[in-house]
């Protein structure tokens, strides 16, 4: 089994050996709640004006190394005339292409997305996103219980997505969303980096800023032997990757507490990034339980700085209920210790869902 996995991975990496990419598209929820835009950038080598929020590329090519200056936003990124406005929980949607328009090849390795400030300037008025300061906003690897990756959803033709987040304050914000293609990276600087960057100016009232010690610089916030860059252990599914780069910036305004602002960063735009991310949809019952029980965990992660879901006591060791047609629940150690907490704290408030 885990034989055929690594097989597969290594015929999937050769057969696209020469095939790259770009992000072509954005698609982002209109910030008054009706319908979506989308918004194209010419892909590298065809021309024409780029009247999108996305900085255009010169190159599909991989980008190697951590300290070269296409790290940044691509090889060469220039701006669009366009900034994207969007609403704090807003989900963007942003599709790869191959530089022919043919689909993204790859499907190893994470899926991170940074924003940074642009102050008083509009984004699309930055002209070296290299003196920008970013923080980290999500960060997408393997699937839960899954040898595959997120990425691997791209080469399907699914579009990646990156959620503003929800309290985050209004302003000018570039978006930093990249996907790092480790297939040859068992070998050092032969990870490939395909970042792109979004001008966006976000909406509402949040009071959400990253502390100045989540800020970092591109190049400067990988190294070329970060245990999630240069890995020998890619192919091995048991092996947990460990993601590049700070942690999931902490947006709370100083007088929230830890669980008020997980639990306000839930649901919205972040359920569908659950889904997804969740293997074990049915194996919490009743329903409705189990949804909560998600959403609680979710946040837990969030909240850690973790996308990845943490690996749960295993099944096996857990006698299987013989108790069926009741309402009898065998909530695994570690549901049950976040579960505690949380409805604690929610009791506490008088926000206790009824479940
Ligand atoms: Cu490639």
């Amino acid at each position: 089994m885990k034989i055929n996995v690594i097989f597969l991975s290594l015929l999937s990496a050769v057969a696209s050996v020469s095939a790259h990419g770009v992000i072509a598209e954005v698609i982002f929820p209109n910030p008054n709640g009706s319908g979506t835009t989308t918004r194209k950038v010419p892909l590298p080598g065809q021309g024409g004006a780029n009247n999108s929020p996305i900085r255009s590329v010169s190159s599909q090519d991989p980008n190697y190394g951590t300290d070269n200056p296409a790290i940044t936003c691509g090889p060469d990124s220039k701006a669009g005339t366009q900034v994207a406005e969007v609403a704090p929980g807003a989900e963007m949607s942003f599709v790869w292409k191959d530089a022919s328009g043919g689909p993204w090849p790859h499907n190893i390795g994470p899926i991170i997305t940074y924003m940074a400030s642009c102050g008083n300037q509009n984004c699309n008025e930055i002209n070296d996103p290299a003196d920008l300061k970013w923080f980290k906003t999500e960060q997408l690897g393997r699937k839960r219980n899954s040898p595959n990756w997120f990425q691997d959803d791209i080469k399907n033709g699914d579009p990646s997505t990156a959620t503003i987040p929800k309290n985050l304050a209004p302003g000018n914000y570039m978006i930093r969303h990249e996907i790092i293609a480790l297939h040859i990276a068992t070998t050092i600087r032969k990870a490939e980096f395909y970042p792109g960057c979004v001008a966006v100016r976000v909406t509402g009232s949040g009071t959400g800023v990253p502390k100045a010690s989540d800020l970092v610089s591109f190049p400067g916030a990988y190294k070329d032997n970060d245990p999630g860059i240069f890995t020998p252990n890619i192919f091995d599914a048991n092996v947990e990757y460990e993601f590049p780069g700070p942690e999931i910036a902490d947006l709370a305004p100083a007088n929230g507490g830890a669980n008020a602002r997980s639990l306000a960063t839930t649901g919205g735009a972040n359920a569908n990034l659950e889904e997804r991310s969740n293997q074990d949809g049915d194996a919490l019952k009743p329903r409705r339980f189990s949804r909560i029980m998600k959403r609680l965990l979710n946040a837990e992660q969030r909240s850690s700085g973790s996308a990845e879901p943490k690996p749960i006591e295993k099944r096996s060791t857990t006698p299987p209920s013989t108790d069926k047609g009741s309402d009898t629940i065998m909530v695994p150690r570690r549901y049950s210790r976040i579960m505690k907490r949380l409805v604690d704290d929610l009791a506490k408030n008088g926000q206790l869902p009824p479940l």
